[in-house]
This record gives structure tokens, sequence and C-alpha cells, in this order.
């Protein structure tokens, strides 16, 4: 099934099956290997993000206390982010319904005590790229609102194997990781939980 949350957000409930949920837990395996979680810290402040992050792909996403950014390497090791998983690029090619390949796959590691504050992507300078999310392990408590901060919220649960496309309208809203149901799932070795989003980063040529 596919739930419409609002224009533009859509809710994929199980879009993964078990077999396919295994593959790319094992491939992040190796993207960790090439590409070790390393602690985001907030731009100004250098306060740490209590989610761990890596990237795979030809562009990540990177927050030191010199600013958010993209860039093609690693801030620790310096090395080029190791390239998407094919599962990865498949769900881009079913549920983005966008025409130029993601440039970015941000993986963002929560811990059982690990959240999100509310905030907006928009980072990227192709906004008219959907976003597509994989979740992988516990569920999580995922808060959305409206592209105003004061806009009312909803949540709705993230279980592994969930996929969320947000685009057109939904864009730039306001969204967040409030808490991980840690025991909810029995896919990864400790509770926890990974999400994957997928993004166009630079307008198509
Ligand atoms: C709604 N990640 O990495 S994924 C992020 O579960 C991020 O790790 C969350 O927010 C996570 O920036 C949520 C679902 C998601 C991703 C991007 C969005 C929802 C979104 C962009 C706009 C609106
Ligand atoms: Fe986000």
């Amino acid at each position: 099934p596919r739930l419409a949350l609002a224009p533009g957000l859509l809710h994929v409930p199980g879009y993964l099956d078990g077999a396919a949920q295994v593959r790319l837990r094992d491939a992040l395996r190796e993207t960790v290997r090439a590409a070790p979680l390393f602690t985001p810290r907030m731009p100004r402040t250098g306060k740490p993000f209590s989610v761990r992050m890596t990237n795979c792909g030809a562009l990540g996403w990177v927050s030191d206390e010199g600013g958010y950014r993209y860039q093609p390497t690693h801030p620790v090791t310096g090395a080029p982010w190791p390239p998407m998983p094919d599962l990865v690029r498949a769900a881009w090619d079913d549920l983005a319904a966008y025409p130029h390949p993601p440039e970015a796959c941000l993986v963002n590691w929560y811990e059982a005590s690990a959240k999100m504050g509310l905030h907006q992507d928009r980072d990227e300078a192709d906004l008219e790229a959907p976003v597509v999310s994989l979740s992988l392990g516990d569920t999580a408590i995922f808060r959305f609102g409206g592209t105003e901060r004061k806009a009312p919220t909803r949540s709705i649960r993230l279980a592994s194997g969930d996929a969320v496309v947000i685009g057109g309208p939904s864009r730039l809203v306001f969204h967040g990781i409030d808490r991980i149901l840690a025991g909810s799932s029995t896919l990864l070795d400790a509770p926890g939980r990974i999400n994957l989003t997928l993004r166009r980063v630079t307008p198509p040529a």
C-alpha cells in the first residue's frame, strides 16, 4: 500500500521484504567498512548530534562548526564515498519518479536513545527532485508538520522496510525523529535504527 500523509508525502509500509532488508543491512556493513560512521556537529556551536552518519554515492552530507554541506569525500578519512548499493539505486528508480539518478545517500545510524530535532532539508540546490527514505531496524516515531515551524505536527511510526517519498509541496516540510522503539526489530545486532535518504543535490545539467 502507498499512504498519502500529505500532498507529496507518501508512506510505503513494508516496501522492502525481509530478504531485501537483510541484503541492504549486509550491503551497509560494507559501506560502513569503507566509510566509517562519524559524529556530525552543529554549525557554530559544535554540539554533537546523537545520530551518527556516513554516506555513499558521489556526494555526502556532512556538518561541523563550518556549517552543513555536501562534499565528495569523508570528513575524517578524506576518501571518496563508496558507491551506492544496487538495491538503493533500484529503490530510487522505483519510487522517485524523477528522470535523473540520485547523487547522495545519507546513512543515519540511531542508537536507542538518539533523536533528530524538527528541521527542514534545504541544503540541496535541486529542490525539484524528491527525497526517498528507507528504514531498517527498530521502529521510529517520525514527526512532520508544515513548511512553517509553527504549523501543527502529526507523528507516524516508521518500521523496518518502510519507505517514505517526499516531494512537491512537502519537500520543505519540517520533520524529525522523536524516538526509537528499542527491541521492535531483530534485523540489526544491537538496538537501533538505520535510515537512508537518497537525494539529488545539484540541478541536472
Ligand atoms: C520530510 N532523516 O536525514 S527520513 C534527514 O529518519 C532526516 O533519519 C530522518 O530527516 C530519519 O534529513 C527522516 C524521512 C524524511 C526525509 C527527508 C524529508 C522526511 C522528509 C524531507 C522533507 C520532508
Ligand atoms: Fe531531514
